[in-house]
Order: structure tokens, then sequence, then C-alpha cells
């Protein structure tokens, strides 16, 4: 079958009336920008990108060189397209306006420029995370306020894997697809259509180091798993943790499992680890498209209102039988206690 590039795909989803002309720039930019970023990742200890910037994010996170250079590649892109309102970034504390000489669009972009950045100095797969929301209509400079909508109103979310591979997986609410670089021609091509993952798996991903602060709940959950065969549940699972959100949601995207980031007293204060905006609402958009599901324990992940740009809520998502299991023992958790 003739290969079918992003941009003949993008072209596709408008003629059927998926997509408007802005949001296909949109999605080009950003894909044209991953590429840059790609590029300065395999240049690797070459490129001078690795080690610590010597700054700090909003989060007062240390950031990486390659963090700060990833977020200036995404924000030097999309300022002059004219497909924007403003963007927002992981590593930035207030959206960032379109300057006055660009022409402004009508879509509001998230970002998480780099994820899974500790990863990088050791050659582990890292990624960009994305989601495009519609500015509200008479908002000429949107603020931080314009940006907090459900996930549910997202227009389109995706993520970019820098590993052996550079692979794009995208959704604009149609279903899930892949895109791999080609990296001699230079462009994404269609790699999979209509990702499904399986409902069902033997396989989950969370930090265990963490395991003696989760909730009551979760003990119990991990812990049937963890009984294997001769346990409640029968079965055998097996355990992976890359600590690259991108990297272990796209393993759930290919061959299904779940992936598990749960409250634990350590950042309850916090309200989880992984921010809403820039991780758990385009993962979980992203992973309900292609069949899975999507919680924080309790709630869809996608219905949350959310109350801040950097928000940070417990995710549970990936295949959604084993989902419904662990959010099942949260609420019998909290029936039992209220
Ligand atoms: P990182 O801090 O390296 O950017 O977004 C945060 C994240 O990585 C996720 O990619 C990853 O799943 C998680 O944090 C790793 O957390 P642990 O430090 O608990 O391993």
């Amino acid at each position: 079958m003739k290969p079918v590039s992003l941009i003949q795909f993008l072209i596709e989803e408008r003629r059927a009336g998926r997509i408007n002309a802005e949001l296909s720039l949109l999605i080009e930019v950003v894909a044209r920008a991953c590429k840059r970023i790609a590029v300065a990742t395999n240049k690797g200890a070459l490129g001078g990108v690795l080690g610590e910037a010597g700054t700090g994010n909003i989060q007062g996170e240390a950031q990486k060189k390659l963090d700060v250079i990833s977020n200036e590649i995404l924000l030097e892109a999309n300022a002059w397209g004219g497909h924007l309102a403003a963007c927002a970034s992981e590593e930035m504390e207030d959206p960032q306006p379109i300057p006055d000489m660009y022409p402004k669009g009508n879509h509001l972009l998230m970002f998480d420029p780099l994820d899974g950045s500790s990863n990088i100095d050791v050659n582990i797969s890292v990624g960009t995370i994305f989601s495009v929301l519609r500015c509200p209509d008479g908002v000429v400079e949107p603020k931080a306020e314009h940006f907090l909508q459900p996930g549910t109103t997202q227009l389109a979310a995706g993520y970019v894997v820098y590993g052996p591979a550079t692979v794009l997986v995208l959704t604009f609410g149609h279903g899930t697809h892949e895109f791999t670089l080609d990296r001699e021609v230079g462009s994404f091509i269609l790699s999979r259509r209509d990702i499904r993952i399986p409902e069902e798996t033997g396989e989950f991903a969370i930090n265990m180091s963490n395991q003696r602060h989760w909730e009551a709940p979760m003990q119990r959950y991990i812990g049937e798993l963890l009984a294997g065969k001769e346990g409640p549940r029968g079965k055998d699972f097996n355990m992976r943790w890359v600590a690259s959100m991108v990297a272990d949601v796209h393993r759930i995207v290919t061959r299904g499992g779940v992936f598990y980031y749960p409250l634990d007293a350590k950042i309850k204060d916090k309200g989880g680890k992984l921010r809403i905006m820039y991780e758990a609402n385009p993962m979980a958009f992203i992973i309900e498209q292609a069949g899975g599901a999507a919680t924080t324990g309790r709630e869809r992940i996608l219905e949350l209102q959310p109350t801040g740009l950097h928000q940070r809520v417990p995710v549970f998502l990936g295949s959604k039988k084993e989902i419904e299991v662990a959010t099942h023992y949260h609420l019998e958790a909290d029936g039992a206690q209220g």
C-alpha cells in the first residue's frame, strides 16, 4: 500500500470535515517542531545538550538543557503561524501570548516540551506531549483561566516519543493514529490507523518504590497483582516501568497494559504527581480514543474541571477492564468509609 504522510492524513481529515485548516496547520507546525527536538535529542552528548540548565521551572524542578531547548523550539515554531491565540507550557508559569506583530488564531496549545527529562542523560526514550483547545469566543488575550476547560473539550491531543524511532501518536476525537518519522525523507508516515488497546492485560507500570505511601485500596490492588496465579486474581502479572510517561503510554498503546501514578502520602498536598493540562488530559484523550480508560482512581479524568494551569492529579490509564478493577477498589473503599 502507498505510504500516507501526516500532511496527506491531515488533508483527508479536513475533507472529512473533522478538522479545519487552522487546526491542520497547527498540527503540522507542532510536528515540524518535534522533528527539530528529535534532531537535538538524537545528537546526545555531541550536541552539547545534555545535563542541567542550572534553572528551575515553575514547579521548582531542575530543568535540563533539553527541557529549555525543546520549550523554545515549540514556542518559536508556533508564534508566527497565525493559528494560535496563546500557548501554555509545563515549563512556564503563565500562558505565552502571541507577539503583536503576528496574526492570531482561535486555538490554545498546551505542551510538556520534554516529558521524562530525568531520562535524557541516560539515553532512554523521552517525549513531547501536547493538547489543543478552542479559545473561548470573544477572548482576545487569553489568560490562564481560559485554558481551564475539561479534557472532553480537547480538539486534538498527541505525543511524540524520541526513542529508537521517533513516533507521533495523534487524535482528533475520531480514533488514535500513529505516525513514524522517516528520517531520510523527513516526513511522518502513517504506521497504524485506528489503534485498539486490548481490554485485558497482564502488564502494569507503577513506581513501586512509593508502595508504602499509597492509599489502602492501591496497596490492596497491587498486592493482588503481585500475588499472581496463587492470589485472588488467579493470574500472573508482569511489571514494566520506564519512568518516562510517554514511553510507558506508548507501550500500552502498542500492546496494552496499565499505567498508574496514584496519590501517595508524599504528594497528597499537591494532588498527585502528573499535571492535568500537560499530561493527564492529552494522554486520557489518546487512550480513550484507542478503546482504553483513564481515571484518577475515582473519576474519569476527561470530565474533571481543572482549577489551575499546573494542577496535578492521580493518573490511572490503559486497558479498560484492568482500570475498571483498580477504580472499583478505590470507590468501594470510599463507600465503606463514608
Ligand atoms: P520526569 O519527572 O522525568 O519528567 O512528568 C513527570 C515524569 O517524568 C513522567 O514522565 C514519569 O512517568 C514520572 O515523572 C516518573 O516519576 P518517578 O520519579 O516517580 O519515577
